[in-house]
């Protein structure tokens, strides 16, 4: 039997095994992993219909709680980790990851004391949970999402407009993470890039869903992954404020923004969420672009556990700022890539963060001042 579950065809027989395993289960607890994702739960809501239809009970458990990021979430997830029984009464089913460092240490301990345990899943880790004929992982699809449709389409089972319409989600949300497709101010519909279009078996299953889908319901789903197209007015109000509030160090190569810790207007959007955090993502990358000499934008705001700094980088100097900034100020901690980073501090004190603030800020306005001169 072939090992891996192709987001290309899936062969009948390897989609008859896992329809197998499934049913003759008597229960099936359906796994997410931590800070659920689309495309995680669109997974999960796949599988769960598919076994509802099959007449097999289940549920979709989350360590966090995941109707924040999913599209209608309303009936997305059935039990917290946290109220879990200690053993599983049935099988246990992983979708979007097959390693336990996706999990809770307690979310780990109800997996490993499954008596049956199956993984469908396109990335790899190093502590995986299980080898062998159930776990079906394919590095080569772009989405969960995908490879479950490969499996409804090799048993010949047509889902429902609704369950196809999850799925577009799911998979639109890994594509845009993957930088497959592109979101941008300008159209609802996200752009195709150029690995989009060599990735064959990517372009077949978005297509599919593409062609078989009303233009209502994709438009519902790309309103809801589109955030910076579908601002309220006062998300709008708060994307047009912060140009004004710019700030620039004396050579003009660090711009920012710091919304204070009991900002109004913040808290009144919800403070640090997936919406605000697009708004201020888009700010930095739009500051950059729009001027030459600028070569890093960030902005300082709060969140539930302290004060964040998040910060763009056009000559790709992030990582380099972090470091320089732990050399004048050792308790500094962030991460994160050349061109994109964050860090913050862990007190919410207000005599903390502004210490905290005026700390990094300073460590980078000396960055600026060793390596930018002019
Ligand atoms: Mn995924």
């Amino acid at each position: 039997m072939e090992i891996s579950f192709q987001a290309k065809p899936i062969s009948i027989k390897r989609a008859e095994y896992t329809k197998l395993q499934l049913l003759k289960s008597n229960f099936v607890d359906i796994v997410c992993h931590s800070s659920s994702d689309e495309d995680t739960i669109a997974s999960a809501r796949a599988i769960k219909w598919f076994l509802n239809k099959n007449k097999i009970p289940s549920r979709i458990i989350s360590d966090s709680a995941a109707k924040t990021f999913n599209y209608k979430s309303g009936d997305t997830l059935d039990i917290s980790s946290q109220k879990l029984p200690k053993v599983p009464s049935g099988t246990v089913l992983c979708v979007d990851f097959s390693e336990y460092t996706r999990v809770s240490s307690e979310l780990k301990k109800y997996i490993e004391k499954a008596k049956n345990l199956i993984c469908i899943d396109h990335h790899n880790g190093p502590e995986p949970i299980l080898k062998g004929n159930n776990i079906y992982t394919d590095l080569s699809a772009k989405s969960c999402s995908g490879i479950i449709l490969r499996f409804f389409e090799a048993l010949k089972i047509n889902p429902p407009e609704k369950i196809k319409q999850i799925l577009y989600c799911g998979m639109s949300d890994d594509l845009k993470k993957n930088k497959f497709l592109e979101f941008t101010d300008r159209e609802l519909f996200p752009a195709k890039t150029k690995e989009f279009m060599k990735d064959k078996n990517t372009k077949y299953l978005y297509s599919k869903l593409e062609s078989e889908l009303s233009a209502k319901d994709k438009i519902e789903v790309n309103k809801h992954l589109n955030i910076l197209m579908s601002l309220n007015k006062p998300e709008k109000m708060f994307k047009d404020s912060l140009p004004e509030k710019i700030q620039y160090n004396s050579n003009g190569k660090f711009g920012y923004v710091i919304i204070p810790p009991n900002d109004e207007q913040w808290l009144s959007l919800g403070g640090d969420n997936k919406r605000t955090s697009a708004i201020l993502r888009n700010f930095r990358l739009t500051a950059l672009k729009n001027d030459s000499n600028l070569d890093s934008a960030a902005v300082f705001y709060p969140n539930s556990s302290g004060y964040r700094i998040s910060i763009h980088s056009k000559g790709n100097n992030v990582l380099k700022i972090f470091e320089h900034i732990r050399g004048l100020f050792p308790e500094f901690s962030g991460g994160g890539h050349p061109e994109r980073g964050g860090g913050g501090n862990s007190s919410l004190k207000p005599e903390d963060c502004n210490r905290w603030i005026n700390s990094v800020i300073s460590g980078i306005y000396d960055f600026y001042k060793n390596n930018c001169p002019g």
